[in-house]
This record gives structure tokens, sequence and C-alpha cells, in this order.
């Protein structure tokens, strides 16, 4: 800006729209140079001033403001990352499906949980699976006010400013229901793909392993001007919170998403069973090659919405929906070693380091061995697999990958293998601190018993402790704990030092502020990202423990089921594996079996690991859950029993949906029991309640205080 230029409180309205538009034009040129092209035009100093220039003149002019203003723009701090977004209706993945008896035992599940004979109409809508990454869309009103990847499908980022530039993507819906949120894939073509990496290969930037990395890699640009360069396509196929329904039937939403100008496959069909899936399953396989983008499968959906509500979800992905996945793609290579990987829990897990070979557009140089009878070409039954064929340093391996799951090994060419190579040899001690490694009866994987003295172990558990779906602190990620770890003068060594780390003398201190990387703002931030996480909700706290078998979906059940710390510390503490009443009560948690439970109980009662426990949470400021389900339902927090035949819906479905609404389902009454739903033939259970004054309610009854009578 040179000092002539009007002053922001003399322009006029027309002469502020039109400095906007060339200071919209100016900035967004100079981020292309910058962050595009590596070639800045001009000083970061004039950058600044047009920038503030353009905030000034929004600030006197609102109602000039466009949705694509480079002050909406995050690309001149492209370290710090977007913006997370909670998604209002959670974004759901697929369960998989790879045989054809795998598609028709989907179809005869859905019928066994609605109650319906195999002769029963059932429609499914059948459309390709595109390989990119997914997107969710909220308009209001019609306007586009924000968009965002999944993410780990509660919460994602927010990539609004980037969908903006995405030409499929409508900025503003007419006819549209007041709220929508429009979900769907993101992705490449393969001839803009081909043209992307000539023209990367050409300005010597990275070419990008397929069309779906290249998508992901410019949607997830901080500076959007870089995504508008960059040729994204966007295909609808579903939804999330709505303020009214879009159709009855998943094909009539689609036909209505693609009137509302989005665009959606025309390869979708309707089909009547799994013959007919099945049928167009392999059509659209055959016609793979020549679609010109990737698809990794075809999506199988029921079509009556009123079904779809009825069968609802599974932990994370949706019952009246699932994939059906092309074979895996194939290649050959040489496995050049084998590395033994330790995890948080302790498992040896064994890693093909191979000569780095291309399968399917990516470049595979590691493979999984999964365990020793997996290298010695057995199955954890003793089966034999690969004919008995095991595999050896040195030879010919057959790799195969699925999706973005981590590449397996599927065959081994015995004619190839080189003279000399011996049987692997599975180490019978922790590579990483020596203890001695075993394996107990019925498991098939070798694990280390150093368990706290373990490093390897102590570091993957710090990792799980920080990562994303448990206390995700800022600035403190697999890299920083690890450096901690190994660090002598200000160490990490387990979860609670994390918190002690600011109140360590201030000599100590200091030194984190110099050390290299680091200066004193990083170090404050971090303090500040570690005491926002000193409170935290007590799911994440239960996953943060990183106990076997305890995920994040597990954690989420047993916090809304003991809803406090101390409840459910003290269960843990007081009950027995195999007996008791804390016993009875942790396995009557659907979803808690009895290898879970086993794996919370020891946890709890083996000293080192308690103490551990003990000491962080004496930091914390532990947050209540709130109960499963809906809170607001009148039969939230009760415990309900079902007996005696249901006429209107499937056992299955009475207990899933009665768990949606906060209700707690047992299989025999008790004093606990709150009401028992009683069906013709009910025998013993109705007569124990009677005796008992449990309030008794039929079926319709039942239905008619859920709302669904
Ligand atoms: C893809 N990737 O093409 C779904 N998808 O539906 C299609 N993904 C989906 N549907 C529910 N066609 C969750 C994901």
């Amino acid at each position: 800006m040179t000092a002539d230029v009007k002053p922001v409180d003399e322009l006029s309205m027309d002469e502020a729209r039109a400095e906007l538009a060339r200071l919209e034009a100016a900035i967004a040129r100079a981020d292309t140079a910058y962050h595009q092209n590596d070639a800045p035009e001009i000083s970061d100093a004039a950058y600044d001033a047009l920038k503030r220039r353009n905030a000034a003149i929004e600030a006197r002019f609102p109602e000039l403001m466009r949705a694509d203003s480079p002050s909406t723009r995050v690309g001149a701090a492209p370290a710090e990352g977007f913006a997370k977004v909670r998604h209002a209706r959670r974004m759901l993945s697929l369960g998989n499906a790879f045989a054809p008896e795998e598609v028709a035992e989907f179809d005869a599940r859905i019928r066994r949980y609605l109650g319906l004979g195999p002769d029963a109409p059932l429609l499914y809508t059948a459309e390709p699976k595109i390989d990119g990454l997914s997107l969710s869309l909220r308009y209001e009103d019609g306007a586009l006010v924000q968009a965002a990847t999944r993410g780990d499908g509660e919460t994602g980022e927010n990539v609004t400013a980037n969908a903006r530039t995405i030409a499929d993507i409508p900025q503003h819906l007419t006819d549209a229901p007041a709220l929508l949120e429009v979900r769907g894939e993101v992705y490449m073509s393969h001839a803009d793909f081909a043209a992307l990496n000539a023209r990367q290969e050409a300005a010597g930037d990275k070419r990008f392993a397929n069309p779906r990395n290249a998508a992901a890699g410019s949607l997830r640009q901080l500076d959007p001007a870089i995504t508008a360069t960059r040729p994204l396509n966007f295909v609808a196929y579903g939804w999330g919170a709505l303020s009214a329904p879009l159709a009855d039937t998943q094909m009539g939403a689609i036909k209505r998403l693609h009137a509302l100008g989005f665009s959606t496959n025309p390869l979708t069909r309707l089909c009547d069973g799994p013959d007919q899936m099945l049928a167009h399953y392999a059509t659209i396989e055959q016609g793979r090659a020549t679609l010109g983008y990737d698809i990794d499968g075809v999506v199988y959906k029921i079509d009556d919405l009123a079904l779809q509500d009825r069968l609802g979800f599974r932990a994370t992905t949706p019952r009246w929906a699932i994939a059906h996945k092309f074979p895996a793609e194939l290649a050959w290579t040489r496995l050049e070693r084998i590395e033994i990987q330790v995890g948080r829990t302790g498992a040896l897990s064994p890693v093909a380091r191979l000569s780095p070979v291309t399968v399917g557009g990516v470049v595979v140089s590691n493979a999984t061995l999964h365990n020793e009878d997996y290298i010695a070409g057995r199955d954890s039954t003793g089966n034999p697999i690969r004919d008995g064929k095991d595999i050896r340093v040195g030879d010919w391996v057959q790799v195969y990958r699925a999706g973005d799951v981590i590449p397996k090994i599927a065959d081994v060419d015995l004619s190839k293998r080189p003279d000399g190579a011996r049987p692997y040899r599975f180490p019978t001690h922790c590579p990483e601190c020596g203890s001695e490694a075993i394996r107990e009866e019925g498991d098939s994987v070798r694990r280390c018993t150093g368990g706290m003295i373990c490093p390897a172990q102590a570091v993957e558990r710090l990792k799980h402790f920080v990562s994303r779906g448990a206390f995700d602190i800022e600035g403190l990620g697999a890299k920083q704990v690890e450096m901690f770890y190994r660090d002598d003068t200000l160490p990490i060594r387990e979860p609670a030092d994390i918190f002690t780390l600011r109140a360590r003398d201030a000599a100590t201190l200091a030194k984190l502020k110099n050390r290299e990387g680091w200066g004193a703002k990083s170090a404050d931030n971090l303090f500040a990202a570690i005491e926002a996480r000193r409170t935290i909700p007590l799911d994440r706290l239960i996953y943060a423990l990183g106990i076997r078998h305890v995920g994040e979906v597990s954690a989420d059940l047993l916090a809304r089921n003991y809803l406090t710390w101390t409840a459910f510390e003290t269960a843990m503490t007081q009950a027995t594996v195999g007996q008791g009443p804390e016993w009875d009560s942790l396995l009557s948690i659907d979803g808690v079996g009895q290898v879970m439970a086993t794996s919370l109980v020891t946890a709890f009662h083996q000293p080192a690991e308690r103490a551990s426990i003990d000491r962080l949470v004496a930091h914390l400021n532990v947050q209540d859950a709130t109960p499963r389900g809906q809170v607001d339902s009148p039969v939230a927090g009760k415990t309900v029993v079902f007996t005696g035949t249901l006429e209107k819906m499937t056992r299955a479905e009475a207990k899933a949906r009665a768990e949606a609404l906060g209700a707690k389902v047992a299989g025999s009454v008790s004093a606990k029991t709150d009401l028992l739903v009683a069906g013709p033939g009910a025998g013993s259970k109705a007569k124990k309640a009677a005796e008992l004054g449990i309030e008794t309610l039929d079926e319709d009854a039942w239905l008619a205080l859920i709302g669904d009578g």
C-alpha cells in the first residue's frame, strides 16, 4: 500500500467493492506464489499490508465481505492446522463383505433383525464405492455454511474455505430443507490426477501416489487458493442432520439431492435381493477400468428409509448398509528382512521389510506378518495356510493390499527360494528390554513380560495416551513423547509425568525453553495444552489407560455405565475375575465380554499398573459421563426385561431400540428391574415380576410409552 491510498473511512461503497476485488486477487496471487510455487513475489510486510487493508475495509463494510474472503482463509498460518468440527450426526464407516456368501449373510441378518421371512420383498440400492475421502456439507436456509472431513466420525476438520473452491459443491440450494447436511465423497479423476502429477513434476514438487492421496492432499490444504487449482469432484451419496426428510427411500433421496444440484452416481441401481446385487456388482467390476476414477467396491443400502431407521447402527457402522469390496491387488517382491516391533501391550509383532514394489498404485515396502504361526505357515488352530509354506528372509513373496489396510503377504514362491535360506526363528526374548517373551495358552501372540520396565511398551503406552481419541494434547504427539521419554533432565516415563512437567524446577524448565526447536513460546503453548487436558471426560480417560481390549467404543460404554471415575474404579477394584456381583455387573454391560472384563480387572489388580493409574488420576479432574442413549426419554436409566413373544419387532430390535433410548436391557428379572415387557406366552419372568411388584406392560403399551405406538 502506498501513502496516497484513500483512508478506509473515506471510501464509497462502490470504491470499497472494487478495492476488495483487487485485494482478493492480489492476495490469492501472493498465496499461490508463496505456498504452491515456493516463489514469493512480494515481501511478508507487503503481504501483511494487503491482508490488513482487506480486513479494515471489510470491518467498515461487513455487507461486502465475500464468502471466499481472504480473511476467512488460514493460508497465512500454515502450521496451525484446521479447526475441529463436531458432527451433528456421526459420520459412519461401512462394514465390509468380500465374498458373495457374505452379501447373502448381510441380507439374512437384516431379515432376522426385522423379523422378515426369506420371501418378503426387500429392496436395496447398489452403487459404486468411490475411493476418495468423505465430506459433510452443512446448508442452512440453502446456504453452504460448513464443510467438514470425517475425521474419527465424531469430530472432523473444518475445510469450508477449501470446499467452496470445488465446482461440484453448490454454494446455494433452492427448495432445500432449512437444515440439510449432505454427505459424499471428494475424489480426483484419473485424467486430472495424471495432469496434476505432471504439473507437480515440472514444478519440482512431489508426485502423489494415487488419486485418493492427491484428493486428500488437495482438500486438506491450509491455503484454499491451492485447493482451488486442484481438480476435485464431489459426489453425494447420503446425508446427516436434516430438518425435514428428503424422501421415503434411499433412491428417492438420491434423486432429490440430484435435483438440488449435486452430482450423484448414475450407476446407482435398485435391486430386489442378493442375486440382483451381485449381478450389478459384476457389471460395475467389469466397467471399472473405463470409469475414469477409482472405486474399491460396491455399496448396498436398504432402500426403505423407515427400515434404515429401525435397523439403526452398531458401534461404528450402520446395520442397513455394507461395502462389497473388490478383490485386493497383488504384486511379487523380495523379503529383505523381518523386524520385530513391540507394542503397548507387549505384543511382539513381526514386520516384513520388502524391496519396494507398487501395488495398485501405491509403493509398498512393509507388510504385516501377524505372528509366529503365520510366518511358519499355519493358522492359530495349527491348520496349514499357504499350503503350509513358511516365509523366510530372501524369499519372493506376494504382497496384497485391500483399501486402506496394512499390506499383507499372501503367498511365497518356493521355486525362487535362495539356497541356504533358513526357517525364521521367532525371538523368545524382547528385542527392546531383553525380558522373556512368552506365549500364553490359546494366544497367537508372544508378549514381552517386561511390563513397565520395557521401554518399548512404556513409549507405546505414552503414544497411545496422547493420541487423538485419548488425551490428544496439542504439541505432544508421538515424536515429542519419544523425545521426552529418552530425556534424562526432563523425562516423561509415564502419563502422570506429563502433568508434573511444569512443576519441575526452574533450571530444568529453562533447558526445555532453550532446546532446539522449542523456544519459550512453544514450551508455554505445551504447558497450556497440558493444563487444558487436566479436565478430561471419563470415557477418554478409560480409553487412554491403554488396557488391552478396551478401545474407544468400549471405553465409552464403560463410562456411560459407571458414570463417575470413583464408581468405575471402585467396581474394578472390588471385582474378582469370574465371580461375584461386580463381575456379573461388568459382564451385564452389552458389549463387554469375558475377555475385556478379565483384562480390565487384571489391570486394576496389577500393583505397578494400578499405582501408575492412581498417580495419574491424582492430577486430573475427571468429568462424569452421561448415561447411554437419550437422557430425556421416558425409559432412560431404567432396567427393562423383555419376555414372551413380541409381535411387532424381533427381540434384537426391541433391545437395540430400548438401549438407544437410554434403557438397560437385562435377561432376567431381579429387584433391579424397573419394567417388564411381556408378550403372549410369558411365563416365570412375569410371575416373578408380579411377586416383586414390578410394573409390567404389554408390547403395545411399551410402544406407546416410547412413542412408537
Ligand atoms: C462411497 N464411498 O462411494 C457410502 N460411499 O454410506 C457410498 N460411501 C457410505 N456410500 C454410508 N456410495 C456411509 C458411507
